[in-house]
């Protein structure tokens, strides 16, 4: 203890001597005298760097975040320490070269943030050629004047050189400068800034930072420098993957659809031909809500009632990746798998796709896609143009208040209902429409359960004592669970589905139109709440032991098959028909385009998924991790075991075949998007007919 004491002791003097020399010597002064252009150039940076966001980010948080600044400190310092290296005179050009650069970053980032609400990216340069169509509007309303106080660094910069340059101080400073030893000084004081910033950091921050869609809490984390640095990288990264293998992915490519059955028509082939379509992109909704109640209420009524009265496709899977939401669209509207590496909506933006939207626009229906969030939200901007979207309407073209959002942004109810409006006009200029709503509420954490109405998700009971008396009493079961405010949650979802129903059949807008709804994902839920749920004893309040006779397994193949999710096809006149039924065959949210197209008098030859009605054997859904499910059997992977789901017999011939057809889809569906085979085929066609022109 004394050790201590007087080790601090020492410490202090020490700190105290070193000030009261910087004090007496005046070292600050003398050190600033010294490196004037160095400092100009750091503080103008990172004032401008935090201008930019202050003007962007209009929230507390990002007024008093402390980390964007030290990165940006840390740049700055590190980049103009290396401006040591030169001889004096040659400083001036470095810095304010260096200047212009980061200043442009910051105007460019300001003038594209009016415009789209969003941070910019080098991926998106090809977009310019639009600029020239929007120019006046683009310095009438986009261009600010607080765009120009960006420009204030350099010209600071030049000042200040002006300024010293009379004063000789180049000639002053040769003499005392040691370039190496200030050069490493500096650069170091920027690595220690550097480390103390990367403490700062979360494991959500770096994966928010290597997905690089969520732009604006990169900036508001990371700051504009890293960010645009970032920005470049992961631009230039679906590049360099395309740069090798494209001859034998393009013989593969060629070989499989060469030796592909063609597409038979079937007893559902065109008879929805001419329907209007509405999509439904159902958040984090599971099959499995649908068949539970509490006290007599059910989950999903709404969804119960659809797929009662419907098509209800009960054995489907959305087989996503990492880019979940954005994997289950790419799926639904290509018929193709995730990318193996990053993800299609975020790299591979600017491939082409046989999507849904762009093939009903060929057959002259208006496409559009709807979503309460920001556009750039897994850079849905850019890849729904991509899909063959007309249109898509997002944040900006809803009415957003403090009261109408939950969870991610505008409540389904809300965005619903200004939907429907948008809808009403589009239906009333275009003969034939194909649109896509995708709600947003339902989005893990599930946390806010004040918003989401009176749900109880306990066992409520009456119970007659012996004196006659009659007593309700309550079992907490699924109540503080987060399974349980999921369903409270999804029950609100549901709510704003049945109220979108209304409010389109009050509009006429269900005369000619049939509605698709799908569950995007599983809600990635703790499996410890599903074994509460189905093993839940109310007189202890706990989950039963294992060796009870009531216990129901609930192991890691359950709850990988209860990630399923709903697919049901509806229009208001299907109840009682021949089509309104359950429909068990195991099916993939890959299998869709190929299964609706048929439906509605379309197809994409490229497809890699099935026409659920044509299946004439087993169809097999194939996980992005190479897992795969049939009828028969769940096979995994990893662990080279499976699950048989039936009694039929499980061949060792089947598993093999099986898991290879998986591996061949995975390498296929990545090649075409890497390697961007679906243009490349479509060039060769060109050519093809150029020449017999020619010819
Ligand atoms: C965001 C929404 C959710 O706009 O689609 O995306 P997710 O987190 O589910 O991938
Ligand atoms: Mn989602």
């Amino acid at each position: 203890m004394k050790k201590l004491k007087n080790s601090l002791n020492r410490l202090m003097i020490t700190l105290k001597n070193n000030l009261k020399k910087i004090k007496e010597e005046h070292l600050i002064r003398e050190y600033m005298r010294n490196n004037v252009l160095f400092i100009t150039f750091v503080i103008t940076c990172v004032i401008n760097s935090t201008l930019l966001r202050f003007f962007c980010i209009n929230s507390t948080e990002n007024y008093l975040a402390v980390a964007p600044i030290l990165a940006d400190t840390a740049i700055v310092v590190i980049i103009g320490g290396l401006g040591y290296l030169l001889k004096p005179k040659n400083r001036f050009g470095y810095y304010l070269g260096f200047s212009i650069f980061f200043s442009t970053i910051c105007l460019i980032n300001s003038i594209y943030y009016t415009y789209y609400t969003s941070f910019a990216s080098v991926s998106m340069l090809s977009l310019t050629q639009y600029v020239g169509d929007v120019g006046d509007a683009v310095v009438e309303q986009v261009i600010n004047f607080k765009d120009f106080l960006y420009v204030l660094g350099p010209i600071i910069l030049v000042l200040v050189n002006m300024r010293i340059k009379k004063k000789n101080y180049y000639k002053k400073i040769e003499i005392k400068s040691d370039r190496k030893k200030r050069t490493i000084k500096t650069v170091a004081v920027g690595a220690v800034i550097a480390i103390i910033f990367i403490l700062t950091l979360t494991p959500t921050d770096m994966s928010r930072l290597v997905k690089q869609w969520n732009r604006e809490y990169i900036v508001m984390k990371y700051g504009i420098y890293i960010y645009q640095a970032n920005d470049v990288i992961a631009s230039i990264q679906p590049k360099i993957n395309s740069l090798f293998g494209y001859d034998q992915a393009k013989k593969i490519f060629k070989d499989y659809f060469n030796d592909k059955e063609e597409h038979q028509d079937n007893k559902y082939t065109n008879i929805f031909e001419g329907k209007n379509v509405i999509v439904i992109h159902g958040e984090s909704i599971q099959t499995n809500l649908m068949s539970l109640s509490f006290n007599g209420e059910e989950v999903t009524p709404n969804l119960n009632k659809l797929a009662e009265e419907g098509m209800f496709f009960s054995n489907f899977y959305s087989p996503v990746s990492v880019g979940t939401s954005s994997d289950a669209e790419l799926m639904f509207n290509t018929s193709l798998l995730p990318t193996k590496s990053g993800t299609a909506f975020v790299s591979y933006s600017d491939r082409t796709y046989n999507g849904i939207p762009k093939l009903l626009s060929e057959k002259g229906y208006y496409t559009f896609s709807m979503h309460g969030n920001n556009a750039d939200f897994w850079n849905r901007r850019n890849m729904h143009e991509s899909l063959g979207y007309d249109r898509f309407y997002s944040k900006v073209d809803y009415d957003v208040t403090e009261e109408n959002i939950v969870g991610l942004g505008i409540n389904d109810y809300a965005f619903f209902d200004q939907s429907v409006d948008k809808i009403t006009k589009i239906a009333k200029k275009h003969d034939k429409w194909y649109g896509m709503l995708m709600m947003l509420s339902n989005h893990t954490p599930f946390s806010e359960v004040d918003k989401y109405g009176d749900f109880p998700v306990n066992i409520k009971e009456t119970v007659t004592k012996e004196d006659g008396t009659v007593e309700e009493v309550t079992y907490p079961y699924m109540e503080g669970t987060k399974l349980g405010n999921y369903f409270k949650s999804a029950h609100y979802a549901d709510g704003a589905i049945g109220e979108l129903i209304d409010r389109l059949d009050e509009e006429g807008l269900l005369e000619n139109t049939i509605i698709v709804f799908y569950g995007d994902h599983d809600a990635r839920l703790p499996r410890a709440d599903y074994n509460r749920l189905y093993n839940y004893d109310k007189e202890t309040d706990s989950v039963l032991d294992e060796d009870d006779p009531n216990y129901k397994e609930y192991d890691s193949y359950q709850y990988e098959l209860g990630r399923k999710v709903p697919l049901i096809i509806w229009s208001k006149d299907m109840k009682g028909t021949e089509l309104n039924k359950e429909y068990k065959n195991v099916m993939s949210m890959y299998d869709v385009e190929p299964t609706i197209g048929n439906m509605l008098g379309f197809s994409n030859e490229y497809a890699l998924g099935q026409d659920i009605f044509n299946i004439k054997d087993q169809n097999i859904v194939v996980f992005p991790n190479g897992n795969w499910l049939t009828n028969d059997v769940y096979y995994n992977s990893q662990k080279e075991e499976y699950l048989s789901l039936t009694d039929n017999p499980i061949t060792e011939e089947e598993i093999k075949n099986n898991s290879e057809y998986a591996n061949k889809m995975l390498e296929i569906s990545n090649d075409i998007i890497v390697f961007d085979l679906l243009k490349e085929d479509q060039t060769d066609e060109t050519e093809v007919i150029q020449t017999q022109e020619k010819g």
